[in-house]
């Protein structure tokens, strides 16, 4: 499963590689349940709290999120944000933990960047709802939302559709080879609230990857990406997660509480509100996380603990535009 020296060419030379079937039907089914188990109990409350007339129970997995919408889209909305998580992580149950240590990616990552992995702290589950621009993520750098002196290392993201990613449904947008450039000046409160590149500051060259579930698109941190209006009937379901090699800077083995104002914020990781953990270590597997256990607890305490993260003092896109 390692990806190919084509593959391995093209990520270095374009900033992106998609490789299909990196996870089969069976391994993205256990995700796919507990994303709807997630639904199921928070509309039970939405309902019992007079925030939602409908559980929309009978429908599927690519459009209960949609239907839920379709009665409330605020509801909608919420269950999606508890998915999201905002600093945390979100979900974090062992369906995750086995979509990030799932060994067919492992070994594509390998690839990448070496045998020591370790998990960058960054993961999300995305329910892109029909027909709402709040679903839109603007063009960006994963880099715009690590510190600084991160830019320089490399953190591979992973795209992974849970459901096909085409045209209509919002699939994302790369720029390749936009990723030689290094860091572009990014704005803060751009569309969505997201961090945002403005489109004319960027090359022009931006291609769709359709891609059908369980293929992964691989991306560098400096990567410029972006996905547009779903304009079906369903939700456009994804995951992304992110990898690091050692010599990247993380909170591995740090206490949560050592991330305060007073830090130098050259020492702190990369995203310092969440916990990144290793995957592999070859050198010392002792350090492993391995079980799905141990994962949560991880998860939990850097959420519970709220670590500081400096701001990296991106302008506001609002005072970008005043000053035209
Ligand atoms: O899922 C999307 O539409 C956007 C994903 C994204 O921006 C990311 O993974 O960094």
């Amino acid at each position: 499963m390692s990806l190919t020296k084509q593959e391995r060419d093209q990520f270095q030379s374009e900033g992106y590689v998609v490789r299909a079937g990196v996870y089969d039907e069976a391994s993205m089914a256990p995700i796919r349940r507990a994303i709807t188990a997630v639904i199921d109990r928070e509309a039970a409350q939405l309902q019992a709290t007079g925030r939602l007339d409908r559980l929309c129970r009978e429908a599927p997995f690519e459009t209960r999120l949609a239907e839920i919408a379709a009665v409330s889209l605020d509801a909608a909305a919420a269950i999606g944000s508890v998915l999201v998580g905002k600093m945390g992580g979100g979900f974090r149950g062992p369906e995750m933990f086995a979509m990030l240590t799932h060994p067919p990616l492992l070994s594509c990552i390998e690839s990448l960047i070496g045998p020591e992995i370790i998990g960058s702290s960054v993961y999300r589950i995305r329910p892109k709802l029909p027909n709402t621009a709040r679903g839109e993520v603007p063009w960006h750098q994963d880099s715009g939302y690590f510190l600084k002196h991160c830019d320089q290392f490399m953190i591979v993201t992973c795209w992974v559709p849970l459901v096909d990613a085409t045209l209509a449904n919002g699939c994302l947008y790369v720029i390749p080879g936009a990723h030689r450039h290094g860091i572009y000046r990014h704005y803060s409160g751009g569309h969505g609230g997201f961090l945002e590149i403005p489109a004319e500051d960027l090359p022009a060259g931006a291609i769709p990857l359709e891609m059908p579930a369980g293929a992964v698109l691989f991306m560098t941190n400096l990567t410029p990406h972006a996905s547009f209006t779903n304009r079906t009937a369903g939700v456009r379901w994804s995951l992304d997660l992110r990898y690091q090699s050692p010599d990247a800077p993380s909170n591995v083995d740090e206490a949560p509480e050592s991330y305060t104002p007073e830090r130098d914020p050259v020492t702190m990781a990369c995203f310092p509100p969440e916990a990144d953990f290793v995957i592999r270590s070859p050198s010392n597997p002792g350090r492993e996380v391995r079980t799905a256990e141990q994962f949560h607890a991880l998860r939990e305490r850097y959420e519970l603990a709220q670590p500081y993260m400096p701001s990296r003092g991106w302008t506001r896109l609002a005072e970008r535009a005043a000053a035209r």
